[in-house]
């Protein structure tokens, strides 16, 4: 049986990351300094144009630039029913697609009675019937690596997937509190492997003759980010959707996305990195953990071409993480770690979100208030947020609780 021999390409893909010469000693982390996040912008009025200025050195620099809203977008509403998980919940399922490009699969699960709830948005790394056992869910697709030929091949997920991710989605919790819950598969907007690009969204918006993008054009990330403002485009449209109260949500490398998404597209009322790292909350200049080069070397096609002239240079980088963190101010930002998570630089992660804060205060609103690292399960919440829970790289019940915890904070409670 071949089938059974296939390996999970996440899981596949968190294996190896440690180089023998890694730092995970604070003691050993080399002094670096922080190029300034205000630049001229000494007031409110001004970070507008300083906002422009970071957002073109991350689309020219990082992320790469993608192409707005394709004119030919179309939703498609299947799969609804208003009595869902046993008259808790309405789901929807909704295809997006853009003319012969491939098509994204939108899973909605709404809190029964609520006129328009608040949403969280995120992509998920397997499909969508994984997000809990409800049978209504049609079985995603997967990519995996064939042991016997090395090569990716894309299979329709089995039966047992169903319900696997439910811990990491928490949807019970989510429902309860009055919010409702968004996910996308993000193989279907690009398969997550060096070479899944033609398979992907991005080959759809090619110049006639392209067969690469440019160097600041967009790369895998990039692409995943866009396909979350599709699906903001979508939830724009359901009325009973609370689209002014939108969280993107990304765990990991899709907590790399979710920034970058919330950094682009100010629709999304809220940004939560889970434990998103190196790339994402980490400060690079840190030399603890994963580094630049670890990213662009084991996952060539995650960021822009231009990315790679700062392997081994971050201190060469124009902006650092508390510039990609900024692009949310002023609103409300939570950014989480975990101990095990050494790799994704903790530290890192907390330190990105202090220095982002100065843009936030400019703009009148409290940031993380210190500078001084919390303890475990000690979240710090204001207009910026940050916990280190303990537990290994993942996302847990803790963490949802955070966050729901934080969106009835800054939103009405949903319920
Ligand atoms: C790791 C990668 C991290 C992080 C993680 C994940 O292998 O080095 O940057 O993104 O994968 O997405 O699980």
């Amino acid at each position: 049986m071949r089938c059974t021999a296939l390996v999970f390409l996440p899981l596949a893909a968190g294996l190896a990351q440690q180089r023998p010469d890694v730092i995970y000693d604070e003691a050993r982390v080399p002094a670096y300094t922080l190029p300034d996040v205000l630049g001229q912008a000494r007031d409110a009025k001004a970070w507008p144009a300083r906002r422009q200025q970071i957002l073109e050195m991350y689309r020219t620099e990082v992320f790469g630039r993608s192409p707005a809203k394709p004119a030919n977008q179309k939703f498609n509403v299947e799969g609804v029913d208003k009595n869902a998980l046993g008259g808790r919940a309405v789901r929807k399922l909704v295809t997006i697609s853009f003319g012969s490009g491939p098509k994204l699969h939108m899973l909605l699960y709404l809190p029964a009675g609520k006129k328009a709830a608040p949403v969280f948005l995120g992509l998920s790394f397997s499909g969508n019937q994984t997000v809990c056992g409800d049978p209504g869910i049609p079985l995603g697709e997967e990519w995996l690596r064939d042991p016997a030929t090395k090569e990716m091949v894309k299979r329709t997920a089995p039966e047992t997937s169903r319900g696997r991710s439910t811990e990491q989605w928490q949807l019970d919790r989510i429902l309860e509190r009055g919010y409702g819950l968004a996910t996308i598969y993000y193989g279907d907007i690009e398969p997550d492997f060096d070479g899944g690009m033609k398979y992907g969204v991005r080959p759809v918006f090619f110049r006639p003759g392209q067969t690469e993008p440019a160097a600041d054009e967009w790369a895998a990330i990039g692409a995943w980010a866009w396909g979350l403002s599709r699906a903001m485009d979508y939830l724009e449209t359901d009325r009973e959707v609370d689209a002014r109260h939108v969280a993107v949500f990304g765990h990991s490398r899709l907590g790399k996305t979710a920034l970058w998404a919330g950094a682009q597209d100010t629709r999304f009322a809220m940004v939560i990195s889970n434990e998103s790292g190196e790339g994402g909350a980490a400060i690079s200049r840190r030399d603890f953990g994963e580094r630049t080069k670890d990213l662009n070397t084991r996952f060539p096609h995650w960021f822009c071409a231009n990315f790679r002239k700062y392997n081994d240079r971050e201190d060469q980088m124009p902006f650092d993480s508390h510039f990609l963190l900024a692009l949310s101010a002023p609103r409300p930002l939570y950014v989480a770690s975990a101990e095990g998570d050494q790799w994704s630089d903790p530290r890192g992660e907390f330190l990105g979100a202090v220095h982002a804060s100065r843009v936030y205060e400019l703009l009148g609103k409290p940031g993380i208030g210190t500078d001084q690292m919390p303890g475990l399960n000690q979240p710090i919440m204001h207009t910026v947020a940050y916990h280190i829970r303990d537990g290994k790289h993942d996302v847990t019940a803790y963490d949802w609780e955070q966050y729901l915890k934080f969106a009835e904070m800054h939103w009405r409670p949903a319920r």
